[in-house]
């Protein structure tokens, strides 16, 4: 299971412990970047919970996202990490389970008091299960029944198993670390491997990315990736288009070493139930962006941002993202959309790209709910492509740090990363106006004690930064910031949850499967 013979990451997979993971012993890390206790732990509490010890446990982690915001729902490059937090989903299954003939799924958190057993019945190879959505309501069962979904309408089997499974997670919810994703991920592999299915970590993948949709999210992709594809010690960097193609990086080894410290805002952005003001109504202005842009400048349609950048290959241009196209690109923006900082109207939309209001809604917004005044076409099309270019660039320092054999460049380097985060804070907050102002101070604190680059983290309007500090100021850094944010703040968080609400990490390895418990 996971070294399937088009397995795009094989170079990857000479170390055993990547391909999912058989290891007999607690002794050794059952999976580099798993944490055993909570794996054996986990074990222990689905023998109580169902008599008998599971058939296997699913590890999916959460990520964090180390630069490139926004951006991957327009088809342009990201650079995440998986971190060591994850979910865990402890299984058991069998042909039936129960007297009718029913195919029966039960899932259990362990943490039940604030996630109620859920259970439902298996309803055939198109439907699978329905999902509701309730506007403004999170279910937390619908991210189970999207990757349950997703995998058995992949894998249309006559007769699926019946699985009793428990759940326990460590990612922040609504902490912009992706616990969504690594929920989803777990259930898409819990339930393939349940049911003898033989992929690779790109199936699973594709999986599980078409899965969020369920849930109402125009979602991109980095984050399923993220959480299936991570390799231990390695950053991830994501190329979407033309096909999936996850490259594991170095972090550059410097002078002092470089720490990623994540920390928590402690404002929830819960993304479902914003979605229609905030991120689906980015994907949609993004797309008009790149619709208006591409009549204008190859008189094409383009659905996405980056089927802009790619009209420019017949243009004498290297083929892909590149730096130059991306530079040329932003100067179209400026000029074509004047820096229009407030937005148009449906009205206005409708003269500028001379398509009826009921035309844009059908193209643009379709199935999606969407509350907005205005359309801000120059503010998002600017963020993305500048952000496209700062990606670009720091990928192209860690490899180049990685290659120096000496470290007096390391300053630099660490001055070039910094500041691309602190670039893709800012634009963040003034052009995709996705922070909110907790964040915005939680960044200003962490650079005032410590941080070099600092910035929010996944989709924004509340959940974690992600600052960078020197290895030997990781302690003094994060005594500072529980002073000055959280104490004056949140004086009531206990000492147990203060070390949880800010924490270093180091790139964890993906998603994988535990067999020998
Ligand atoms: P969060 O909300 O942090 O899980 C979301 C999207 C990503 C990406 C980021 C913004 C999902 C599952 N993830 O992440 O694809 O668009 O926002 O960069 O919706
Ligand atoms: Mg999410």
């Amino acid at each position: 299971f996971g070294n399937g013979p088009d397995l795009a990451l094989r170079e990857n997979f000479k170390d055993p412990s990547q391909s999912f993971c058989r290891q007999k012993s607690y002794e050794e890390p059952i999976i580099p970047g798993a944490d055993r206790r909570r794996v054996h732990f986990t074990t222990e509490e689905y023998e109580r919970y169902d008599g008998c010890s599971p058939s296997f446990i699913a590890r999916s982690p959460g990520r964090v996202n180390l630069i490139g915001e926004h951006i991957d729902y327009a088809g342009f490059g990201v650079l995440p990490m998986a971190i060591s937090r994850d979910v865990l989903i402890a299984v058991s299954y069998e042909d039936t389970n129960n007297n009718n003939g029913e195919i029966v799924v039960e899932i259990s958190n362990i943490q039940n008091t604030r996630y109620p057993d859920r259970k439902f019945v298996y309803q055939g190879k198109e439907r699978v299960v329905d999902i509701e959505n309730e506007e403004g309501v999170v279910e937390w069962g619908n991210y189970f029944k999207c990757g349950y979904k997703g995998a058995l309408q992949y894998l249309q089997l006559n007769r699926p198993k019946g699985m009793r499974c428990l759940i326990d997670g460590n990612v922040p919810e609504g902490g912009g670390l992706s616990s969504s994703a690594a929920f989803t991920c777990c259930a898409v592999l819990a339930t393939c491997f349940a049911n003898g299915a033989q992929l690779n970590k790109i199936q699973l993948t594709e999986i599980a990315a078409s899965c969020e949709r369920f849930i109402g999210l125009g979602t991109g992709n980095m984050d399923q990736t993220a959480s299936i594809c991570s390799l231990l010690d390695h950053a991830l960097y994501i190329e979407f288009l033309p096909t999936l193609t996850p490259t594991p990086i170095k972090l550059p080894t410097i002078n002092p070493p470089l720490a990623f410290v994540i920390a928590n805002s402690l404002t929830k952005a819960d993304k479902v139930a914003t979605a229609p003001t905030n991120y689906n109504l980015r994907v949609v202005e993004t797309k008009i962006a790149a619709y208006y842009l591409g009549r204008q400048l190859f008189d094409k349609d383009c659905e996405i941002l980056r089927n802009v950048v790619d009209l420019y290959d017949s243009d004498n241009h290297k083929k892909g993202v590149t730096i130059e196209k991306l530079n040329a690109l932003s100067h179209e923006i400026d000029r074509l959309f004047e820096k229009k900082q407030e937005g148009y109207r449906l009205s206005e939309l409708s003269i500028l790209l001379e398509l009826d209001v009921s035309e844009i809604k059908r193209r643009f917004i379709g199935q999606y709910t969407i509350r907005a005044e205005t359309f801000h076409l120059y503010k998002r099309a600017k963020h993305v492509i500048e952000e496209s270019l700062r990606v670009l660039k720091f990928y192209e320092a860690c490899v180049r740090g990685c290659d120096a054999d000496d470290h007096s460049k390391s300053e630099e380097l660490f001055d070039t990363l910094s500041k691309l985060m602190n670039q893709s804070h800012a634009s963040c907050r003034d052009l995709y106006d996705c922070s909110c102002k907790e964040l915005d101070q939680l960044v200003e604190i962490c650079l005032g004690n410590g941080a070099k680059g600092s910035r929010l983290t996944g989709a924004g309007w509340g959940g974690c930064t992600v600052s960078l500090v020197p290895l030997n100021m990781v302690n003094s850094f994060i005594h500072n910031v529980r002073e000055k944010y959280y104490r004056p703040l949140f004086p009531n968080l206990s000492k147990a949850e203060l070390s949880n609400v800010i924490f270093a990490t180091t790139p964890g390895s993906g998603a994988a499967v535990i067999i020998d418990l």
